[in-house]
This record gives C-alpha cells, structure tokens and sequence, in this order.
C-alpha cells in the first residue's frame, strides 16, 4: 500500500543533534525557573462581568497598551457594537409593540439593509448608515424604549456609553480612545491567557469563557 514517496529523512550531525538538545535543555530550565515566579489566577465569571476587561486594563497598565492594527480592530468592534445595540433597542420596540410611523418604519427597514450587507459580521458605519441611524435615534419608538432601559435585559452594559459617544464614533476619522476599547464588548471564546512582567515576578490571566455560553 502507499505510493512510497514518502518525505526524505533529513539527518544531522552528531555535533548538531548535541547543540539543538543543550538548547532545548536550556530553554526548559528557563521556563521551569519562569514557571516558579508565575502568579496564576484564573478569571471566572458570568457573561459581561467583566473578564476581558480587567484583561484589557492589564495590558494598558503593564504592557505597551494598544497598537495601531488593534485600533483599527476595535474601531469595527465599536461600530459593531453600535449596530447590535440598534439591532436590540428596535426589536424590543418591537416587542414593546411601540408605535411606528411609516417614516420609522422605513428607517428599520433601511437599517436591517444595512446590518446584513456586513462583511463578515463587522460593521463600519458610513454615512448613510449614520443618517438611519440618527434618524432612529430621534423617534418616538426608540426614544420610548431607551426611557425604559432598565427594564430591558437584552440591551448591552455599554448602551449608555455608545449613545453618549455616538457623533464621535460616528465620525469617518475616527479613532477609539482608551475609554472606548474598555466599554467595547465582545464575548470570549475558548480561554484567552495574558501575561505580564511585574515586581520581578510574572502575571498569567486565564479568561475563561462564561459557562453560561456553553
Ligand atoms: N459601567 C461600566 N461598564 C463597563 C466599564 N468598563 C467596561 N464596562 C462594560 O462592562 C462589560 C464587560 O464585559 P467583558 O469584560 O467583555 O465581560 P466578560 O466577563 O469578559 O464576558 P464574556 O467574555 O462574555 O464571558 C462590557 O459591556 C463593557 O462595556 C466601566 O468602567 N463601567
Ligand atoms: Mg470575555
């Protein structure tokens, strides 16, 4: 069985095989003496308590914070949060059964376009999307909704931020500040590890995924 041409088998010197084992020892002895002055915890906790965040505040406070290609992520990650939150603030009108003139009506309508023509489930909100969006804001349905916030569970923690930082999110040169990576939200999946130097000892956060997403 088998075609036979299986891949030639590289062979090393003596001297070689000897150089990479000294190394590869070495490197164990290094992580095992790392190993010793690791504080582990491991964050647990229910959806939105905060995980990430703490995980966020570490990386500002303790390693270099957030380069550009993160920002441009995070500027998706708003956007996509502002949208989401649109996407719940009309389907509890909905639910609400608040009233609709055609003109919200037709605002739904052109916001829903919108949402489904996201390219891989991230949004950027150009200005037309903004116009919609601003629009729905302004009506009776959605203001009557938000009034009623707190009673409404399936609106994010950040509502009250992304609607008090809407005309700057909004803006086509905009850029999120430190205040805006820390409300930005994104469910964890899998468990996520940071790892930080501090007092000559190091730091490892484990973010495990809220059981209550399993
Ligand atoms: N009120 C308030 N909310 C905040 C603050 N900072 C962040 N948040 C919000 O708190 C929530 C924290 O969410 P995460 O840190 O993603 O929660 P998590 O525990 O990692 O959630 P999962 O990954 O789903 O398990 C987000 O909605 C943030 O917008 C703050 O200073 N004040
Ligand atoms: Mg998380």
């Amino acid at each position: 069985m088998g075609s036979g041409a299986s891949a030639p088998v590289q062979r090393v010197s003596s001297a070689e095989a000897t150089r990479r084992n000294t190394e590869i020892d070495q490197q164990l002895l290094v992580d095992k003496q790392e190993e010793k002055i690791t504080f582990k915890l491991l964050l647990l906790g229910g959806s939105e308590s905060g995980k990430s965040t703490i995980a966020k505040q570490m990386r500002i406070i303790h390693l270099n914070g957030f380069g550009e290609t993160d920002l441009i992520n995070y500027r998706f990650l708003v956007h996509s949060n502002l949208v989401e939150l649109f996407t719940q603030l009309i389907s509890a009108a909905t639910r609400l059964k608040a009233h609709m003139d055609d003109e919200t009506k037709r605002l739904i309508t052109a916001f829903n376009a919108f949402r489904k023509s996201a390219l891989f489930g991230s949004h950027e909100i150009n200005d037309q999307a903004k116009y919609v969006i601003d629009k729905l804001w302004a009506s009776s349905a959605i203001q009557g909704v938000y009034e009623r916030r707190e009673e409404i569970t399936s609106l994010p923690d950040n509502t009250d931020y992304l609607i008090e930082r809407f005309d700057q999110i909004c803006r086509s040169d905009y850029i999120p500040n430190q205040q805006d990576i820390l409300y930005s939200r994104i469910a964890t999946t899998g468990v996520h590890e940071i790892r930080f130097p501090f007092n000559n000892r190091f730091f490892r956060y484990d973010l495990s995924f809220s059981l209550s997403d399993t």
